[in-house]
């Protein structure tokens, strides 16, 4: 009876990771606003995507064309927002230990095979890695827009989380590492 009970219980506490996704971007430190579904390419809640041989490892479960273009030109300061449930709470749980990368491609690709090209990378200082430096700056992380040609493009802000990453995916789904991932979409001009 007690075991039943006990059992019943754990069956209806839904599991609460402490996940994350993206807010928006601010631009040489100018909020652009809510980007999600606007100028994201936002997925329905903030799961890590794990399998990386899936299509939604381009830009997540819901890649599709949204309304708006951050605009952007060559030297400006791109900062990306993460959050966790709301902005600026806790960002993602602290056991995510991990990287960020962002990445770029022509927007008429739709992020379709080996299109991406890697414009940042934060791994480890030596003593933290990016994510656990991403937490206390409020989900904030900056980069620098590339000298590119005009148009239409993807950027691709992308947190690797490390802690179950002893195992691989393919071999264990349950761990393996976990990627979040959003697709921005942005116009850049010369
Ligand atoms: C991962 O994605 C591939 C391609 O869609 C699929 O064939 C495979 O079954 C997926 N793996 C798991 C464990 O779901
Ligand atoms: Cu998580």
């Amino acid at each position: 009876m007690q075991l039943l009970f006990l059992l019943s219980i754990f069956a209806f506490v839904p599991f609460t990771a402490v996940h994350c996704t993206v807010w928006g971007v601010w631009v040489n430190g100018v909020d652009q606003g809510d980007g999600r579904n606007l100028y994201i390419r936002s997925p329905p809640n903030n799961n890590p995507v794990k399998n990386i041989t899936s299509k939604d490892i381009a830009c997540n479960v819901n890649n599709r064309l949204v309304p708006n273009k951050v605009p952007v030109e060559a030297g400006d300061t791109l900062t990306i927002e993460w959050y966790h449930d709301t902005r600026d709470d806790d960002i993602i749980a602290s056991s995510h230990h991990g990287l960020i990368s962002v990445w770029i491609t022509p927007l008429s690709s739709n992020g379709e095979g080996p299109v991406w090209t890697k414009i940042f990378e934060d791994t480890y200082d030596g003593s933290l890695w990016a994510i656990d430096r991403l937490i206390p700056a409020h989900g904030q992380h900056s980069i620098l827009i590339p000298d590119i040609p005009a148009g239409d493009y993807l950027v691709r802000p992308e947190l690797i989380a490390l802690h179950e990453a002893d195992a691989l995916y393919s071999q264990n789904p349950i761990r393996g590492a976990q990627f979040y991932i959003s697709c921005i979409q942005a116009r850049f001009h010369l």
